[in-house]
């Protein structure tokens, strides 16, 4: 096997003598334990045990799993012993006192994809780590973040990763506990034709992401005037990795159900950690509107709607949004261009 960096070497590396920096590394190797740990509980299946089972409802609202919550546990026990004075989870109403004092806030969904549990699709863990600033050290905008990554389970183990300076993946070598860095500085492709997108909501959404989604579906024939492929696995952090590896465009907009208004997934750690890796890597990340990582958070659990991939196309879904049009008026006015 060719000669990789260990994820502890690069941390060591990037870290140098720096206090935040050493304390973001010593967070990240401590989030990084917890997923092999996961990993291993996770690539048993039902052998592990009743996994998928329905628990009571949890912190944001949603239904929680078993594995929901023995991955929660695994996480918070990480952050304990991590240099994190906050910690904020998708499986916890409230916001976590962890280590008082301590320089840092993280946001984690320790497992992306539950629904996916018992289908042996890909899951994951997400995180994003702030500076412990200012009056509500959970509540900052995407652009403060120091760190964000995300750690799949499937195939292959890999951390997702991003530092502020290009995004990386680390592969977990089988049968040892080291990350290996494989994939420097990947780029994500400026232009596409695959979308990701839960079509079955078609008849709740705006007007623009109808015509922004129709265009694409009339293909060659539409105003497009090329073909376009979908995609669609229902696990965040899978989307997310074939759009790293192949590029594309993943749409979650808010739509007219109850409760998705502004979209299904979670602004604090979902969309924002996702956009710093997504921008990171020279795609581009918007809510339709505006840039993710410039949204000002109000609660722990909002959710945002999320438009992210290949620059261009990202472009072009705003413009959508940008030059707002009814649908009325059928296939005609369906044919001109967003633009
Ligand atoms: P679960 O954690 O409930 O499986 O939700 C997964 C998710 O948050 C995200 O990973 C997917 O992109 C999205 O929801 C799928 O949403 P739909 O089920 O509406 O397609």
């Amino acid at each position: 096997m060719a000669a990789y960096s260990t994820l502890r070497e690069h941390l060591t590396g990037w870290s140098g003598q720096d206090a935040l920096r050493l304390a973001v590394a010593d967070t990240i190797l401590h989030l990084a334990d917890a997923g092999i740990e996961m990993a291993r509980i996770i690539a048993q299946g039902p052998l592990a045990g009743e996994m998928a089972a329905h628990r009571a409802g949890h912190g944001s609202g949603d239904m929680q799993k078993e594995l929901d919550f023995v991955t929660n546990k695994i996480v918070t026990d990480a952050l304990r012993k991590s240099p994190a004075a906050w910690m904020g989870s998708e499986e916890d109403e409230e916001a976590q006192a962890l280590n008082a004092g301590a320089p840092l806030a993280v946001n984690v969904d320790p497992l992306d994809g539950s629904s996916n549990i018992d289908t042996n699709v890909s899951i994951g863990t997400i995180f994003s780590i702030m500076p412990a600033a200012g009056p509500a050290p959970l509540l900052q905008p995407g652009r403060n973040q120091l760190a964000a990554g995300y750690i799949i389970y499937g195939p292959q183990t890999a951390i997702v990763l991003t530092l502020g300076e290009g995004t990386h993946i680390f592969w977990l070598a089988p049968g040892t506990d080291d990350f290996l860095l494989a994939s420097r500085n990947v780029q994500i492709p400026l232009a596409t034709r695959e979308y990701a997108v839960n079509a079955s909501n078609f008849r709740y959404w705006d007007d623009p992401m109808k015509a922004y989604i129709t265009d694409c579906m009339l293909g060659a024939g539409g105003p497009r005037n090329t073909s376009f492929n979908m995609r669609w696995i229902g696990s965040l952090v899978a989307d997310t990795f074939r759009i790293l590896t192949r590029g594309g465009i993943f749409l979650y907009p808010g739509d007219g159900r109850k409760g998705y208004t502004s979209g299904r997934l979670r602004l604090l750690y979902e969309a924002s950690p996702i956009a710093m890796i997504v921008e990171q890597a020279g795609g581009a990340c918007i809510t339709g509107t505006e840039r993710v990582l410039d949204v000002v958070p109000s609660a722990l659990h909002q959710r945002v709607p999320l438009i992210f991939g290949s620059k261009t196309e990202v472009e072009e879904a705003g413009r959508c949004y940008s030059e707002a049009r009814s649908p009325t008026g059928g296939a005609a006015l369906f044919s001109q261009r967003c633009v």
